[in-house]
C-alpha cells in the first residue's frame, strides 16, 4: 500500500486530538463529502469526537450519503478543535471559513487533498495531484492504518471516486480506481443507487438549464467553445446555484472541442466560470492565475466583472495560453 508514512503521520496527528473538525470546500461534491463522512465514521470512536462541518448545505442527491445528516454547518459550529482536517481543499479560505482563521490561528491543520495549490495552509500536508479524487486518498490511509471498512465508509469513499472520475470516464482515472473500487464492491454497496443519485438525479430546472446553456453554445474556434447561462436563464426556469452544476462537461461533446468554458452568471459583476479541456492542455493552470484553481483538464475561478467582460478576458487568456495545432 502506498504513502505509508504520511498516513501513519496523519494517524499520530490524529490520535493526539480529542476534538476534531473535518472540512471539505464550498459549494462541495461527492469526494468532499464522502472523503468527510468516511473520515468520521472511520475514526470516530469513544475517546474522540470528529466534527465534519460544512460552510455550505449538501446538495439534496447527495444525501443518500451515509451519515450526512451528522454535518453541521458552520455557522452552528461552536468548538474549538484540537485539530483541524481539510479535505478535497488545502486552505481555510476554500473551507468558506476564512472568518475562523483568527480564531483558529493556534490549532494544528493537517490537509489530504487532490488539487493542486500554491499556497496549501497547514502543518501536514498530503496533497497528490494524480490521485484521482480524495476519496482514493481516504481508502489509501484507512488501509494504511488497518482499520476495517464497512457497507457505509465504503459507500462514501466509492461514491467520491466514481463522482470525480464521472464514472472512470475521465484522464484522471487510475489503476488505483478500480483496484479500491473492486475491493469496495466487497462491501455490496448499491452501486445503482451511487449512480442514479449523482448522475440521474437532476431536478427539472437544472434539465432546463443544461438545455439553455447548450443553446448558448458558440464556437470560438473550432477547438474552443463557450456556454453562458445569466441570472435571468435562472430566472426563467426558477433554477438554485445547484441546478447549474456540472453542465460544463455538455460542451466538449461537439466534435473537435479541446477547451470549452461554461459562464454562470452569479449576480451582477460576479461570475463562476468553469474549464474543462481535452488533451493534456491545461486549464488548471489558467484558471489559477485569474484567482482560481484546479486541475489539468478541469478548472474554474469566481471573477468579479460583468458577463460580458468575463468572457472578453477569459477567452483571451485562453487563446493566448493555449495553441492548438489546428
Ligand atoms: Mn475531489
Amino acid at each position: 500500500m502506498k504513502e505509508q508514512a504520511i498516513c501513519y503521520k496523519i494517524d499520530t496527528a490524529i490520535n493526539r486530538c480529542r476534538n476534531i473538525v473535518v472540512m471539505g470546500h464550498v459549494d462541495p461534491d461527492a469526494d468532499c463529502i464522502g472523503a468527510m463522512l468516511a473520515i468520521k465514521l472511520a475514526l470516530e470512536n469513544e475517546t474522540r469526537k470528529i466534527d465534519a462541518v460544512l460552510a455550505n448545505q449538501p446538495p439534496d442527491n447527495l444525501f443518500f450519503l451515509p451519515g450526512i445528516e451528522q454535518i453541521i454547518p458552520l455557522e452552528q459550529y461552536q468548538q474549538k478543535p484540537d485539530m483541524i482536517l481539510l479535505v478535497d481543499c488545502s486552505d481555510l479560505e476554500r473551507a468558506g471559513a476564512e472568518a475562523m482563521i483568527e480564531s483558529w490561528r493556534d490549532i494544528p491543520i493537517a490537509v489530504i487533498d487532490h488539487h493542486d495549490s500554491a499556497t496549501p495552509m497547514g502543518d501536514l500536508l498530503w496533497i497528490k495531484p494524480a490521485a484521482s479524487a480524495t476519496c482514493e486518498l481516504i481508502y489509501e490511509l484507512l488501509k494504511n492504518l488497518q482499520i476495517p471498512l464497512n457497507k457505509e465508509i465504503a459507500t462514501c469513499i466509492y461514491a467520491g471516486i466514481v463522482s470525480d472520475t464521472g464514472c472512470f470516464r475521465y484522464q484522471n482515472t487510475t489503476p488505483e480506481c478500480f483496484i479500491y473500487a473492486s475491493d469496495l464492491l466487497t462491501y455490496h454497496i448499491d452501486t445503482q443507487l451511487v449512480r442514479v443519485q449523482l448522475f440521474e438525479c437532476r431536478t427539472l430546472a437544472s434539465i432546463k438549464m443544461i438545455g439553455t446553456a447548450m443553446v448558448s453554445l458558440e464556437e470560438v474556434e473550432p477547438w474552443l467553445v463557450m456556454m453562458k447561462l445569466t441570472i435571468a436563464d435562472k430566472q426563467k426556469y426558477g433554477a438554485r446555484a445547484q441546478d447549474c452544476n456540472n453542465i460544463i462537461n455538455y460542451a466538449l461533446y461537439k466534435k473537435g472541442a479541446e477547451v470549452a468554458l461554461l459562464f454562470d452568471e452569479i449576480e451582477e459583476n460576479k461570475v463562476k466560470v468553469s474549464f474543462r479541456s481535452r488533451d493534456n492542455y491545461n486549464v488548471g493552470k489558467i484558471a489559477m492565475a485569474l484567482g482560481g484553481g484546479g486541475h489539468v483538464a478541469a478548472a474554474g475561478a469566481t471573477m468579479m466583472c460583468s458577463l460580458l467582460e468575463c468572457i472578453a478576458q477569459v477567452v483571451e487568456t485562453v487563446k493566448k495560453e493555449i495553441k492548438v495545432n489546428d
